[in-house]
């Protein structure tokens, strides 16, 4: 048996002093929105769904988030999709609409200490005539919060208009409008946008007392373009609990170094007392934007399949160690014998003042090192319980371990740390790592139909994803009985990222010769499309789609068209068929063969084309801006 010599490590010595001083810790967590990245999650079958929100959401399971902050919809693009309003137009208020209610409820219900924390991207047009800073987007952000309560959820917090920066007056208008609608206890988050907001806060009393948290975006760079996390020093010096309110924006294992970092650093270098993580989870198909950001992969609701992230196993290593109200101490955080490269630890105390936990992480570390600690202070001497997760391993059965026990001596305890890692030194119990496990990945088979009537009023159809505009299930118009799926936006939202016209996308990538059609009825003049063979979505830009397209407009006017992500459409046949009208059904569909694509309305055939430019990919509906088309009976069938 060969003896390898254990090597020299540089040692540390490290105090967790229970009498230093520090913040208060907020808590981590992640985003659902901002937007359309949760959108399949709701459509897996159990118990894989179950599983997912176990992983997300039960305490001691996986990544046990303290704060979920979710979209408050806009009916517009905010990044993977558009998220639904709960208020279409004036006055047209539904608060059962989209899948962040459910969303919110599921995390409640794993752990009713979760946080909650609403933010908007854009807005329907009507509010203040395409004006976000507005007295009727903040009667918006009121009515949102009646919904919040009617669901049984408490906000804690709300926030103005994601990266978008701020308006004072508006903010001060927003305090007082919560403070006299009763919710004087939801916290204001400003201004989700960078630090500039800083500086009014600071040097403006009124303003200050509106504002209770200054969260600011990829503090610490964007993605693993990572510095030093900075903050002004008219942020520090404003006494407001300082938050990175977004980060992350990587792959859900990839993204795990970065989030290790950010997580530590944020407080060592700025104070900053809370995470979130864009997004929460990856449930969108393959060819959205950010495809595989989050703590888990989620794409698939057909076959069940579903993949938890490294990235989730890093946030645990703070949440199932930590609750929001505990308090960092700052004599006990710092970088690793004061060098950044060797990688860094926080310690923080429960508000029992006796247990700890002290987060270490060498995501910068070139060899092994030993921790020598010393707990005073008055904190626990006792048992102390050890979890790791091997950063630079693509084993999962690397990710969130736990090592054996240390017995302190008077107080002291060492442990050494392997490069590339986080581990969790705690006094504290009741960790644990998930079991569950998914089925494996599949294609969504063909023949796939929906007529929508099992479907309630304002939910989304299933695996429809929405790009922009709202389609949401309806009661059928033009005296048809039974539910349909209706086009929500009246007019052009307040968006966040380009305006398109309102389309929605189902189904799988992998879908090449087929026949798509649908029942389609148009409320006022314009148009109404059938798409297929849909791929890449860009969101930039012009924000285009690579796809063929059917439009049939209320004059009869019918074209087959070709889109791209440059935001080109290319007319490769038109002509005109008898008037469609409006408020009244017609039956489009639109057929691939190879290179032949061939349109139908009311069942004969209008027109076809010769294309081979995409040759396979989704269907979807679109309709021109403020066109509330209806669409009923989906059908796609393999084959012309
Ligand atoms: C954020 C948005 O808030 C999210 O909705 C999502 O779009 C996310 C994707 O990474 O990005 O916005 C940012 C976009 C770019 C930078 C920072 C935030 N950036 O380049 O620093």
């Amino acid at each position: 048996v060969a003896t390898v010599a254990e090597p020299a490590h540089a040692a540390t010595s490290v105090t967790i002093n229970g009498a230093s001083g520090g913040r208060t810790f907020d808590g981590v967590g992640a985003i659902s929105g901002g937007g359309g990245n949760s959108r399949l999650l709701i459509d897996y079958p159990e118990p894989e769904r179950g599983q997912i929100l176990d992983y997300l959401f039960r305490p001691g399971y996986g990544a046990s988030l303290q704060i979920l902050k979710t979209e408050i919809g806009g009916d517009t693009n905010s990044t993977s999709g558009a998220e639904p309003s709960h208020e279409h137009t004036r006055g047209d208020l539904n608060c059962n609409r989209g899948y962040e209610w459910w969303l919110m409820e599921q995390a409640k219900a794993r752990n009713p200490a979760i946080k909650l924390y609403g933010l908007a991207w854009g807005a329907p047009g009507w509010i203040g005539n395409g004006n976000f800073w507005s007295t009727d987007m903040i009667n918006y952000l009121v009515s949102w919060l009646g919904c919040a309560k009617q669901h049984g959820l408490t906000i804690d917090y709300l926030g103005g208009w994601n990266e978008r920066g701020y308006n004072v007056s508006w903010y001060e208008q927003l305090r007082s409008a919560l403070n006299s609608n009763g919710y004087g206890g939801v916290k204001i988050v400003a201004a989700d946008s960078d630090w500039t907001v800083a500086g009014d806060v600071d040097s403006n009393p009124a303003f200050a007392s509106s504002v209770d948290i200054i969260g600011t975006h990829y503090p610490c760079g964007y993605r693993s373009a990572q510095t030093t996390c900075t903050v002004p020093s008219s942020a520090t010096s404003s006494g407001k609990q300082l938050w990175a309110s977004e980060n992350g924006s990587d792959d859900y294992n990839a993204g795990a170094n970065a989030m290790a970092r950010g997580i530590n650093r944020g407080y060592i270098d700025g104070k900053m007392t809370a995470y979130l993580n864009w997004p929460v989870v990856a449930a969108v198909t393959p060819n959205l934007p950010y495809p595989t950001m989050g703590l888990a992969l989620t794409p698939e609701p057909w076959s069940g399949s579903y993949t938890i992230g490294k990235n989730a196993w890093v946030m645990a290593q703070t949440s199932q160690f930590t609750a929001p109200g505990w308090q960092y101490l700052d004599s006990s955080s710092g970088y690793i014998g004061g060098n950044r490269g060797n990688g860094s630890y926080v310690s923080l105390k429960s508000t029992n003042k006796s247990d700890y936990s002290t987060v270490i992480e060498t995501m910068d570390a070139g060899a092994a090192q030993t921790l020598n600690f010393n707990v005073t202070g008055g904190l626990s001497t006792g048992t102390v319980h050890v979890w790791s997760t091997n950063v630079n391993s693509a084993n999962p059965a690397d990710y969130f371990v736990h090592a054996a026990d240390i017995t302190p001596a008077n107080g002291s305890f060492s442990l050494t740390v392997q490069p590339g890692r986080v581990y969790t030194v705690t006094t504290t119990t009741g960790q644990g790592k998930g079991t569950a496990a998914g089925p494996a990945r599949g294609a969504m088979s063909l023949p796939y139909s929906d007529s929508f009537d099992s479907d309630a009023a304002g939910t989304e159809a299933k695996y429809l994803m929405d790009w922009q505009g709202a389609f949401e299930v309806a009661s059928c118009g033009g005296g048809r009985t039974g539910m349909c799926v209706r086009q929500m936006s009246a007019q052009a939202p307040i968006t966040w990222d380009p305006l398109t016209d309102p389309h929605t996308l189902l189904g799988d990538l992998s879908w090449g010769n087929y026949t798509v059609s649908s029942d389609v009825l148009l409320e006022k003049s314009g148009y109404a499309e059938l798409l297929g063979r849909a791929n890449t979505q860009s969101y930039s830009g012009a924000a285009g789609l690579n796809a063929y397209h059917l439009r049939v407009s209320d004059t009869g006017a019918w074209s087959i068209l070709s889109s791209n992500t440059s935001g080109n459409v290319t007319t490769l046949a038109h002509g005109t068929t008898s008037a469609l009208g409006t408020n009244r059904w017609h039956t489009l569909s639109l057929a691939f063969s190879g290179s032949t694509i061939t349109a139908s309305v009311d069942g004969a055939a209008v027109g076809s084309a010769a294309d081979y430019g995409y040759a396979a990919g989704q269907v979807g509906y679109a309709t021109s801006q403020g066109e509330t088309a209806q669409f009923d009976n989906l059908a796609i069938t393999p084959g012309p």
